[in-house]
């Protein structure tokens, strides 16, 4: 497939590059974290976003590769941020092929090793269900060595596929992210409403923390912390943002919720 090795190319070449989108408590207006989402700058189709190539990666041994780029392009930028006196927890996606790799653990020790003064904590791994994950016992093995070594785990995309209450069920997860198809009618939508309360309430039953995404009014950002979700990401704070524009961002973002 030519377009897969120029997306392999692309990564060769430095054409892709990792944006970051913030994460607030909205009860204290403070960033909790970042969610990183790849994008590739194309010499000639400009900025290109993950549903323009990712599909083509997806079940493939590319998806590996680009899986460990991210992984050692979100410890590289945690590390610059640190120095720079900014403590952000970072969250990675990673592909159901990805994290079924027999050494997906050694690798991911390797790339934190290269990073010696990033807490593995400061690194969250996301995974959907739009891969399937043939051995669930096998992952959520994968998924506890993770957590030993400090990483944490969000389950993203929640309520979305057939198996969320499935991998709720069988995988230790540290945090459930509601899908933003949720939370986007909500105000307007009966049964998205419900299945918003439904999932709050599924979190809160697994004593488990709850993120909103794509959260873009104060309407909606008020209704999520009624119904006691309290962490949120979304076009209302700002969308993904390169690493520097994240920086200025963070300068001026004011801490009042
Ligand atoms: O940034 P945007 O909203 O266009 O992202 C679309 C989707 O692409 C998101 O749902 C996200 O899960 C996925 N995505 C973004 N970056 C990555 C990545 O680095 N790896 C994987 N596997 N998926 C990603
Ligand atoms: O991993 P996931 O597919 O959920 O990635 C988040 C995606 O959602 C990114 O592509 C990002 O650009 C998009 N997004 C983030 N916040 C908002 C929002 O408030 N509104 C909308 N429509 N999309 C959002
Ligand atoms: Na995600
Ligand atoms: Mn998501």
């Amino acid at each position: 497939h030519s377009y897969r090795k120029r997306i392999e190319l692309a990564v060769d070449r430095h054409e892709l590059h990792l944006h970051y989108q913030p994460q607030i408590n909205m009860t204290t207006g403070l960033l909790v974290g970042a969610e990183a989402l790849v994008r590739w700058q194309h010499p000639e189709r400009g900025l290109l976003g993950p549903n323009q190539f990712l599909h083509v990666v997806e079940d493939h041994s590319l998806s590996i590769k680009l899986g460990e780029w991210v992984i050692e392009n979100a410890l590289s930028q945690i590390h610059h941020w640190s120095k720079a006196g900014h403590q952000i927890k970072v969250s990675v996606n990673i592909s159901a092929l990805h994290i079924q790799q027999g050494n997906f653990v050694e690798r991911l020790q390797s790339f934190l090793n290269q990073f010696p003064d990033v807490a593995a904590n400061k690194l969250q791994l996301e995974i959907t269900e739009t891969g399937s994950l043939e051995d669930l016992n096998g992952v959520a093995a994968t998924i506890g060595e993770c957590l030993t070594l400090g990483v944490g785990f969000a389950l993203d995309d929640f309520g979305t596929g057939y198996s969320s209450l499935t991998y709720l069920q069988s995988l230790p997860s540290q945090l459930i992210k509601i899908d933003r198809s949720f939370v986007r009618d909500m105000l307007d939508d009966p049964n998205d409403l419900r299945m918003v309360k439904g999932i709050i309430s599924l979190a809160r039953t697994f004593d488990l923390p709850v993120i909103a995404e794509g959260v873009e009014s104060y309407a909606q950002q008020e209704k999520l912390l009624e119904l006691g979700c309290e962490l949120a990401q979304g076009f209302i704070y700002s969308k993904a943002l390169s690493a520097n524009d994240f920086e200025s961002w963070l300068s001026t973002w004011n801490h009042t919720p």
